[in-house]
């Protein structure tokens, strides 16, 4: 592994995960061979590609023919690349015909994505680079934990606070991000939309708003504040725990700084109000003029390595290449003219990821499913549910490194090439497309992705319109998104190479990409951004009587996501070995718990056990587990799957729980 401390992202620094990615490309889990079980409840065996790849295509076939091309769903990651993840899309509508296919960001930042389409008419993670971060004067961080999910990008609040800035983080935790901050609001979870309210409430009151900004670049005001002026600070001290005069102050701070930032991430926005949440926060922004200007601006730190092109390309239910919407008469006419198909040919929008899940062997559901890049039994919402839904297949196909909890399910399991060992692009929350490069070649019997989808369309029928060579398939993915709002047009692996990669919208060779959005004018038609004038909702589940504590969930330094990878590198597993229940001294005392106790935490979904793990930096009426292991310390058996109306995201920052002793609840359970 090479550093390059010249690179301007993260200017060679990687986290503690980069930095032993390696081992997992030589891990003895890694999967070299196909996999088949010959009937369900019968164990996996190796088998051929040809075997392994006509058992899968037949299945979709059969699923197809009985009940209808919708039978078979596709489920994508925002880990894959931007060519993946953009074939993975075509191969679902044209080789499968099928208008069910949705992927794991879905449970990621679609809920940003969705209040960005909303303000701005355009979904980016960050309308500035990085690079812009220190130069604000005031960056609020809601739902945000970089030290621990984005460790390079911690420099960045450094040299922000080194330049005098102000940092303040929104977090029900005194996370390292916190303990970074010159104001931490530890606010309940859930709570965030009513924060942002209130912060707009005290930012009229006390004549921050820019009116000249307002009138000339805006529209909506008027509703935006009637719901602020409807949300008066005791309401919003109660409704967030956050006391008066700390909300006070951050408003202060952020309506009298001259430039500022407002970023979220997955703690403000995995709730069933999410978009709305976010809305409100690009409300504050968008009154005090701090948007759409340089230093300023809302933004949304991006999840996986390919969080925000994988969002990009058609791996979404209702999407085609280019961020277009599948239902635009124009944007489908565009692509399938790419495609060579006649535009009626083109599904309409499918079932979002968790319906999709949730309908999986049910009358109207997918029958078979090609996962690539997810692994649901241990990060989809109410995970004993989607279990059950996964054994209720017809056929289950998993492509993926190693056997993870999910391929472990599977009727046919494809292993794939990681990423040093094949080429692709990525786009990093910036809009930045970085070109990632071979360095070798994958173990013998291992495949690439894009050389399982072609041979898949092959089998069901359609032999052209598939290669698997990554530079083929960008380059047609340059012409699919031409004119969209995600315009790559412009962009070509051999411009990447020669520059430290290229921001879209790039819509010609001559472009030189879009660094910084809005400058100019917002996305929307009339070019002015739009107030979302949301009001406060309560969560879905709200703590009572038999669940009376919040749970909220999320990450540990050392552990990525499901665990399928990360658990397979022995320094992280020293790091962060298994699961726990963050809880505070005040509560562990009530119910008599010690550290290291086994706690079982139950939720109307089931029970949960892990040790207990105490601490004074998070809220007395919060517990938290992080998610990243399988098994009875799964934290995914307790989350709500309760939908955000229009994202479609999971309430998986909030659920209503109860907390025990283990032994307690056995014995009780025992005795009656
Ligand atoms: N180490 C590590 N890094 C990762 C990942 C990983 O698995 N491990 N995953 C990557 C991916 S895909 C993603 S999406 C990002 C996620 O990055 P983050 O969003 O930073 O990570 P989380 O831990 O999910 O949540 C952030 C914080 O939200 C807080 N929180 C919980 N509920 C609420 C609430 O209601 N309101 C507010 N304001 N805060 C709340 C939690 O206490 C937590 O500290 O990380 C990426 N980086
Ligand atoms: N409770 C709770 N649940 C959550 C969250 C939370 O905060 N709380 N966060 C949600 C979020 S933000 C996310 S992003 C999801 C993530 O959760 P998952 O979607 O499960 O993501 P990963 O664990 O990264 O799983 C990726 C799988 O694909 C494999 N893989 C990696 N690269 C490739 C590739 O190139 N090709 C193929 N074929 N396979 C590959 C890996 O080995 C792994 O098995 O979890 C969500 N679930
Ligand atoms: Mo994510």
């Amino acid at each position: 592994m090479r550093e390059r401390p010249d690179f301007p992202v993260n200017r060679g620094a990687l986290c503690g995960k980069g930095r032993t990615a390696a081992a997992v490309l030589t891990s003895a889990a890694r999967l070299s061979t196909p996999l088949v079980r010959d009937r369900r409840g019968g164990e996996l065996r190796p088998a051929t590609w040809d075997e392994a790849l006509d058992r899968a295509a037949a299945g979709f076939d059969a699923a197809r023919t009985a009940y209808g091309p919708d039978a078979v769903g596709v489920f994508g990651g925002g880990g894959l690349t931007n060519e993946k993840a953009y074939q993975l899309g075509k191969f679902a509508r044209i080789a499968l015909g099928t208008a069910n296919i949705d992927y794991n960001g879905r449970f990621c930042m679609a809920s940003a994505a969705s209040a960005h389409q909303l303000a701005f008419g355009l979904d980016r993670g960050l309308p500035f680079p990085l690079q812009d971060i220190p130069g604000t004067d005031c960056l609020v961080l809601v739902g945000a934990n970089p030290a621990e999910t984005m460790p390079p990008a911690v420099r960045y609040l450094r040299e922000l606070r080194e330049r005098g800035g102000t940092l303040i983080v929104v977090d029900p935790r005194r996370t390292r991000t916190a303990e970074l901050a010159d104001l931490h609001l530890a606010n309940r979870p859930g709570s965030d939309l009513a924060l942002a309210l209130g912060l707009l409430h005290h930012v009229i009151a006390d004549g921050y708003v820019d009116d000249e900004f307002v009138a000339a670049r805006t529209t909506g005001w008027n509703g935006a504040r009637a719901a602020a002026m409807a949300h008066w600070p005791e309401r919003v001290e109660r409704l967030t725990g956050v006391p008066g005069p700390r909300l006070r102050e951050a408003a202060r701070l952020f309506g009298r700084a001259r430039t500022g930032m407002v970023l979220t991430a997955r703690g403000a926005e995995q709730h069933s109000k999410g978009t709305d949440t976010v809305g409100a926060w690009i409300d504050l922004c968008l009154a005090t003029g701090k948007a759409g200007r340089p230093y300023s601006g809302y933004g949304c730190l991006t999840g996986q390595g390919n969080g925000q092109g994988g969002r990009e390309h058609g791996q979404k239910a209702d999407q085609l290449p280019g961020y277009r919407s599948l239902e635009d008469p124009a944007a489908r006419a565009h692509v399938a003219g790419v495609w060579g198909v006649d535009p009626d040919r083109l599904p309409r929008p499918g079932r979002s990821a968790y319906e999709l899940l949730d309908t999986l062997g049910r009358e109207g559901g997918a029958r078979a499913l090609l996962l690539m890049g997810s692994n649901p039994v241990v990060s989809a919402p109410r995970a004993e549910h989607v279990t059950e839904r996964l054994h209720a297949l017809d056929l289950l196909v998993v492509s993926d490194l190693v056997l993870c909890e999910t391929a472990a399910l599977a009727d046919v399991v494809l292993p794939s090439a990681q990423w040093a060992e094949e080429t692709g692009t990525t786009t990093n929350l910036e809009g930045r497309v970085i070109l990632r490069q071979r360095a070798l070649r994958p173990p013998e019997g291992v495949r690439t992705d894009l050389w399982i989808l072609r041979e898949l369309a092959d089998r069901l029928g359609t032999h052209e319109g598939f290669p698997d060579d990554p530079e083929e398939v960008f380059e047609e993915l340059r012409r699919a998104s031409a004119g969209g709002p995600a315009d790559y047009s412009g962009i070509s692996y051999r411009r990447i190479r020669e520059t430290d990669g290229v921001f879209w919208p790039c819509p010609d060779d001559d472009h030189p990409g879009t660094p910084r959005l809005f400058l100019e004018r917002f996305a929307t038609p009339d070019g002015r951004a739009r107030f979302a004038a949301v009001t406060h909702r309560p969560a879905d589940e709200e703590p009572d009587a038999a669940f009376p504590l919040y749970l909220t969930t999320g990450r540990v330094l050392a552990q990525y996501q499901s665990g399928a990878q990360t658990r397979r590198v022995a320094a992280l597993n020293r790091a962060a070995p298994g699961p726990f229940v963050e809880l505070h001294p005040r509560l562990a005392r009530g119910l008599g718990i010690t550290e290291g106790d086994l706690l079982a935490v139950t939720s109307r979904r089931g029970t949960a056990v892990a040790p207990a793990r105490i601490t004074e930096t998070i809220r007395y009426d919060t517990v938290f587990m992080p998610f990243h292991w399988p098994g009875e310390g799964r934290a995914n058996t307790l989350t709500n799957p309760a939908l955000d109306p229009t994202s479609k995201m999971p309430e998986f920052k909030l659920c209503a729980v109860r907390v025990e002793r283990a032994q307690a609840q056995g014995a009780e359970r025992a005795a009656s």
